[in-house]
Formats: structure tokens, sequence, C-alpha cells
């Protein structure tokens, strides 16, 4: 008798269990959904309780676990193959200013001499901190050039030259497996542009238009800066240099009913590849109109499901360190998938990139050097490096790529 009232206790325990559970599933979908939304692999079947998988195939073991990945690379998909041509010549002509002032000021720490010279990190470190990297990120460079050094890794002053290099390289690839350009593999892909007041957005959105264009791209703008008019008749303006339709509301409209009517539009055209999206880069410290930019990306998901594809956060290389106050709000609001850095012509720190790219582990995707559409530059950081730190004394041995021979043959 007790045995049988034990089993029904168990038997109503269990269901109940199974009950609970089935509901609670797709609150908590629903909760994290936007933040998992795109990203989220496909679920593998459910293994019943007890049940071992199944011993791996010869040879399958290895198949089954995934590579490390690199720091910071949890949210990217795999690197992108290059689709421009390499130009380092071009990105370094882009540089000017910046290699004028922080590369010049380091490279000066190094001329002529062969010997390394035991200030010589407390030199670059100044050079670094003053030239927007910032404290955390200099420390972490120079804490490793000072272990190397005490392993006697560096033998002269060059091989500390290019470790720095290296130590620049490795925390641009760290953040950018993602890198260069959009991913246009949605039709429409929508892509929603962010960023603070005069950082660049709308003219980041007509250089792209214009890539695009050349790209036999279908590309719509929405004007979703509806707080100024001058701000629709910039975009406009870029709609009819590109070919690109633009949609707007009437003037002070919802930015939000603008981006949905955008979307809808966008997603019912056959022939629309792309949909920019502008918004107001309204002040980021007061949470109102943060909120604001969360409904705008709302919108486009209740238009299209899944969209925005890109969320693309637009920084100015020249408000240094205040880039990365305004980016880690961004960030906490939004879920990000790139970064554009613009004005890096009109700096002569530069260090601000390396700061970013330590900081967020977000991809920067773009970088603006000038204001002519073929200034946007898609971002790689090898090709970035090499522009960025080769010393003029080394130019005319300028390293070349496979693909730069290829495309000379
Ligand atoms: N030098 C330079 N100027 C830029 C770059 N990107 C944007 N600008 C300029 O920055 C100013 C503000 O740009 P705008 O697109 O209106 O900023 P928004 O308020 O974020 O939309 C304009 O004068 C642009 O020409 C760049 O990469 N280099
Ligand atoms: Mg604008």
């Amino acid at each position: 008798m007790t045995l049988v009232l034990i089993l029904v206790a168990v038997a109503i325990a269990v269901g109940l269990y199974f009950v609970l559970a089935k509901k609670s599933a797709p609150e908590l979908e629903e909760a994290d959904e936007t933040a998992t939304k795109k990203r989220t692999a496909p679920p593998l079947p459910p293994r019943r309780p007890g049940e071992v998988p199944p011993p791996p195939k010869p040879g399958e073991a290895l198949k089954s676990v995934p590579p490390p990945a690199a720091a910071g690379a949890a949210k990217a998909e795999p690197a992108r193959k290059r689709t421009t041509k390499r130009d380092v010549a071009g990105i370094r002509k882009g540089l000017a200013t910046a290699r004028g002032g922080f590369i010049a000021r380091l490279s000066a720490l190094f001329t002529g001499k062969k010997e390394i010279d035991p200030e010589i990190l407390e030199q670059i470190e100044e050079v670094l901190l003053t030239s927007d990297v910032g404290v955390k990120t200099t420390g972490a460079i120079i804490e490793r050039l000072r272990d190397a050094l005490s392993k006697n890794e560096l033998s002269d002053s060059d091989a500390v030259w290019n470790a720095l290099r290296a130590e620049a390289t490795r925390i641009l690839e760290g953040s950018s497996q993602d890198a260069g350009g959009l991913h246009v593999d949605k039709k429409p892909t929508v892509v929603l542009m962010v960023g603070v007041n005069g950082v660049g957005k709308t003219t980041t959105i007509g250089k792209l238009a214009t890539k695009l264009k050349a790209d036999k791209k279908n590309v719509m703008l929405a004007a979703g800066d509806t707080f100024r008019a001058a701000a629709v008749q910039q975009l406009e303006v870029w709609g009819e240099r590109t070919g690109a339709s633009v949609v707007r509301g009437k003037d002070g409209a919802d930015p939000g009913a603008v981006a949905f009517d955008a979307t809808t539009k966008a997603a019912a055209d056959a022939t629309c590849d792309v949909l920019l999206v502008d918004t107001a880069g309204r002040l980021h410290t007061k949470a109102p109109l943060m909120d604001e930019i969360k409904k705008v990306r709302k919108s486009i998901d209740k238009a299209l499901a899944g969209a925005p594809h890109e969320t693309l956060l637009v920084l100015d290389a020249t408000t240094g360190q205040n880039a990365l106050n305004q980016a880690a709000l961004f960030k906490d609001a939004l879920d990000l998938t790139g970064i554009v850095l613009t004005k890096l012509d009109g700096t002569a720190k530069g260090g601000i990139v390396l700061a970013i790219a330590d900081a967020l582990q977000i991809p920067v995707r773009y970088v603006g050097l000038g204001e002519r559409a073929e200034d946007l530059r898609e971002f790689y950081a090898d090709e970035f490096v090499e522009a960025l730190f080769t010393r003029e004394e080394a130019e005319p041995a300028a390293i070349k790529s496979p693909e730069d021979i290829r495309a000379e043959a």
C-alpha cells in the first residue's frame, strides 16, 4: 500500500515537472528573443535523461570539437573573404595625419638606434597614452613588451618595433574576425546606423549607397532622423546622387514609424537588396533618447522578423576617449554588429582604433579617411597595420601581398 502511494506521488511530481517546463520555455525564448534571434545555431536534438551520446567514429572526434575562438570573437561569424583590392598605399595616404603624429613620434624613439635604450618602454608608453590608445590598452601592450624584453626575446630596437606592430595586429584582429564591409546575404539586408550627432552617420550611409550601387545592388534609404529637416534633405541629396529611393515621413514624424514604413516597403519590393536606415544622433546621455533608438530597432524587427541584420555604431576618431564612452552606452542598449570609425584622416593621434578594438570587442568594419565616397574603406587589421606602421625609410621596400602580385600580373 505504502509503495503504491509513493509511486503515485512520484508520478504526479514528474507530470507537474514536465507541464511547468513546457510552459516556461516560450517565456524564456521571448525574453531573450532580440539577443539571440539572428545568431543562434539550430538546436541539437534533445537527449533523453541518462542517454549516452554515441561514440565518435574513428577520425570524427576532432571534427566535432569546435575550433578555439579567438579573443572576443564569440559573436563573430567566420572571417569573410576580402572583397576589395588591397590598397595599402591609399590607406597610408588617408592616414597621413596620424602617421605624421602618432607614428612619427613612435618611430623617432627608434631612429638611429640599434641598441635598446632601457628607457624605451616608458617613452613608448607616453606616446601611446597621448595618442588615444588609452590607459588599459597601453598597459597591456607595455606589459607584453616588458615580458618579451625580460626573456631576451627582443634583441635590438627593430625587434621592439616589430613587436609593437605585432601587438597592434593582435589587438585589431582579435576583435575583427568578422571585419571587412557589409554582409549583404539577406534580401533585403537591413542596416541600422546609430551614433551621436555629427559623427558621420548620414555621410557614411551616402558612401555605402555609392559603394553598393557600384556593386549593382539596389539600395533604399530611410530618413529616420526626423528631428531636423536638413537631415532629411542631406539624405535626399545622397539618394539623388546614387539613384537610391528615400523613404521619409512628415516633418517631426515618429522615427520608429518611418523605419517601420521603410522596412515594410523594402521587404515588399523584390528588387531591393539593401535598406540603410539613418537615425538621429541625439545625446546618448539622455536615457529616453536611447530608448527611442531601441524603439526604432523594434519597429524594424516588427516589419521584417530578424531585421536589422546589421547595427553599425558610427564613432568619430577625433573625439578620442569620448568615442569609447559613447560606444559603451550604445553597446548596452543595442546588439551592435560593427563599428564604423570616421574622420581618421583628421587626427594626429589615431590610437583610438586600438582602444576601441581592445575595449569593445566589436569588429571595426569600416574606417572613414575623408569626405568622398571612396574614402570609406573596409577594415582589415593586417592591411591597416601595414599602412599605419610602415616607417618612411622602409617604404620603397613595401611588402607585397600575394593579391597585389596576382593583380599586377
Ligand atoms: N574628414 C572627414 N569628414 C567626415 C568623415 N565622415 C563624415 N565626415 C564629415 O562629418 C560631418 C558630419 O557628418 P554627418 O554625416 O552629417 O553626421 P551625422 O550627424 O552623424 O549624420 C560632415 O561634414 C561630413 O562630411 C570622414 O571620414 N572624414
Ligand atoms: Mg545625420
